[in-house]
């Protein structure tokens, strides 16, 4: 029995490690050269080439390195039969929530005034107040939960949207309610799943029913957002700024109108990155789990793609 690493854009050198360290008794592949192809029980993937995984004839248990399974998934090749589970890491909560808040709070304390004045060697004191901000979460899963929570309790007005109820400690809207929900807020924090429902769901349209100019913050997928529409609902003067963390093509390239625009902010799709230790942890657990036919922590469901 062996493990596999598919994972041709990210850097494995730390996986391995780890994967070393922690299972020194399981033989590991890393990407898809290997002479034992049938031997391959487990593979852990992020944007495996599509077909790649059919070579391994025994694979019992796929597990997505990231968060997010669109990568995954877009590959129509792998049979229905094997599970597919994510990693669901608090560490990624964590450094997720904190990316939200450092785009909230510069946005709300004003940050680039203030550092504009430093260049300027001018002393802004009284020229700059605190936005009022109304954070809305769109997308209150796992990530989205936690970030949502946390602005909840510094005591931000926080506002969530889920596709069905979910349980919450600020109001929260779900299914036909996301008029609604757009109505209450003036920040959007966009951590949707990416499927073929959210695809395009940041568009002009959208951010022509938004009640007060807003702040967009986006931590999801990049096809979630149309970038031109970004762009003029921005010169609109319907978004007062964009904090964009992922785009439509990654990396994003050199021509994008984005990179000049003074009222966006842009990260390499650094939101939130994969912790090698905790994820070899989990997915170890599960295939154990497999193997003794219990349930699987974490497991895709393949008709919502999250
Ligand atoms: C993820 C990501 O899905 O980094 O984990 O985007």
């Amino acid at each position: 029995m062996r493990f596999a690493i598919i994972a041709p854009p990210v850097p494995t050198k730390e996986w391995k490690q780890n994967f070393e360290k922690i299972a020194p008794h399981i033989p590991l592949v890393i990407g898809l050269d290997t002479k034992y192809p049938e031997e391959v029980e487990c593979a852990m993937v992020w944007c495996q080439p599509k077909g790649s995984l059919t070579a391994f004839k025994n694979l019992k248990l796929i597990f997505s390195m990231g968060a997010g399974v669109d990568h995954v998934l877009k590959d129509d090749t792998i049979p229905g039969h094997i599970p597919i589970c994510r990693v669901v890491d608090p560490q990624m909560a964590f450094s997720m929530t904190n990316y939200i808040l450092m785009a909230l709070l510069n946005h709300h304390r004003s940050w680039y005034e203030f550092q504009a004045s430093q260049n300027k060697k001018h002393w802004s004191q009284f020229e700059f107040t605190e936005r009022p901000v109304k954070v809305g979460v769109l997308g209150i899963g796992y990530l989205g939960m936690h970030a949502a929570n946390e602005i909840h309790h510094l005591g931000f007005p926080v506002f969530g949207y889920s596709n069905s109820p979910k349980k919450t400690d600020f109001p929260s809207y779900a299914g036909n309610e996301f008029i609604e929900f757009i109505k209450q807020i003036n920040v959007l924090v966009c951590s949707v799943p990416y499927t073929p429902k959210t695809h395009g769901l940041l568009n002009y349209e959208l951010f022509e029913k938004l009640k007060e100019p807003t702040y967009l913050i986006n931590v999801s997928r990049g096809n979630v957002q149309v970038e031109k529409d970004i762009v003029k609902a921005l010169d609109k003067g319907l978004l007062s700024g964009a904090f964009l963390d992922v785009f439509e093509k990654e990396p994003l390239p050199k021509t994008s109108p984005l990179w000049d625009h003074p009222k966006v902010k842009i990260t390499p799709h650094v939101a939130s990155l994969t912790y090698p230790k905790e994820s070899t942890r989990q997915v170890l657990n599960c295939f154990s789990r497999l193997e003794k036919g219990l349930s699987l922590p974490n497991q895709v469901d393949r008709t919502k793609m999250y």
